[in-house]
């Protein structure tokens, strides 16, 4: 994301932006910042280090210019920056599965389908893949779905 700033000045320095950061909470100064001289907010470090899992993060973005008794932004931007997470396991349901087959099943006869529920809403979170450990390719014993 990119911070912006016009200064009606003509020239610089008069004219020259300089932008600061500040969180409304210290877990946002954690994982966010603003590069003082484009404006652009990147991420500092990985959200998942966040051992709180925050889900929302608050940025106060000031804008001084360079005269030589520098003016500033009367109001911070304010940005707020929602970050989705996974919050749920997958779990199967209608477990513990059990079947009985008889004998003369071929090797790709389908002999079971097994059901898993992600309660997370959001794209790649609700995503489940499944593994088998099994002789024959999982693709011919399972099946994916997603919620
Ligand atoms: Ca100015
Ligand atoms: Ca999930």
């Amino acid at each position: 994301m990119l911070s912006t700033a016009s200064d009606a000045d003509l020239s610089p320095p008069q004219n020259t932006i300089r932008f600061t950061s500040r969180g409304t909470n210290t877990a946002a100064e954690q994982f966010f910042y603003v590069d003082s001289i484009t404006g652009e907010i990147s991420v500092k470090q990985a959200l998942t280090l966040d051992n709180n899992k925050n889900s929302f993060y608050e940025l106060l973005i000031g804008a001084t210019d360079l005269g030589v008794l520098p003016l500033q932004a009367p109001e911070e931007a304010r940005v707020q920056i929602n970050v989705t997470r996974n919050q749920n396991s997958p779990l199967f349901v209608n477990t513990p599965y059990s079947v009985t087959i008889p004998e003369t099943d071929t090797i790709t006869t389908s002999i079971l389908s097994v059901s898993v529920l992600d309660a997370d809403i959001v794209s790649p979170f609700n995503e489940v893949t499944l593994r088998a450990i099994a002789r024959i390719s999982p693709e011919l014993l399972f099946y994916r779905q997603r919620w």
